[in-house]
């Protein structure tokens, strides 16, 4: 198997309660490197962007409200089977949930409820692609780099 990347984000909640440093060990401990990394804010544009699979449920407006509020971190995680390794170490998206089923997930440890749950985590290859460019810029999408310098040559 060959090494892939994923998006992880430190959310607000984990932020604002100085869990920053504690997650990002937890990723290394799990043998993931880091390949970018960036603190940021997030517009509500952008924010409304990153979970457009997400329009129109309930908790839209207040999940992209909530992700535009305050600084996250994000960062550009690398492991052989890395989207599915991180969600794994996240655990479930609830972190009451969480705290019954996986309590030393990420989510168990760092997370509020099932609405403010710490972290993010790609949940497929074509996430990872298009978030990572929506975070970092397309020039950090390997895939992408290959399939312009294709078409340049072709
Ligand atoms: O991928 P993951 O973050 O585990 O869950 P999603 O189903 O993609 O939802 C994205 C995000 O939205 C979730 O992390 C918390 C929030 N959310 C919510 O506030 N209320 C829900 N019923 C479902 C999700
Ligand atoms: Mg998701």
């Amino acid at each position: 198997a060959s090494l892939s990347r994923t998006l992880a984000l430190i959310k607000p909640d984990a932020m604002k309660a100085n869990h920053k440093d504690e997650i990002i060990s937890k990723i290394k401990e799990n043998g993931f490197t880091i390949v970018q990394e960036q603190q940021l804010l997030l517009s509500k544009e952008k924010a409304s962007m990153f979970y457009k699979e997400h329009d129109g449920k309930p908790f839209y407006q207040d999940l992209t409200n909530w992700m535009s509020s305050a600084p996250i971190y994000a960062l550009i995680l690398e492991k052989q089977d890395a989207i599915q390794s991180w969600r794994d170490l996240m655990g479930p998206t609830d972190s009451n949930k969480a705290r019954d089923t996986e309590p030393n997930s990420i989510r168990a440890l760092f997370g509020t409820d099932g609405s403010q749950n710490a972290t993010h985590g790609s949940d497929s290859q074509t996430s990872a692609d298009r978030e990572i460019a929506l975070i970092f810029g397309e020039e950090s999408s390997v895939e992408k780099e290959e399939s312009r310098v294709v078409q340049v040559q072709g």
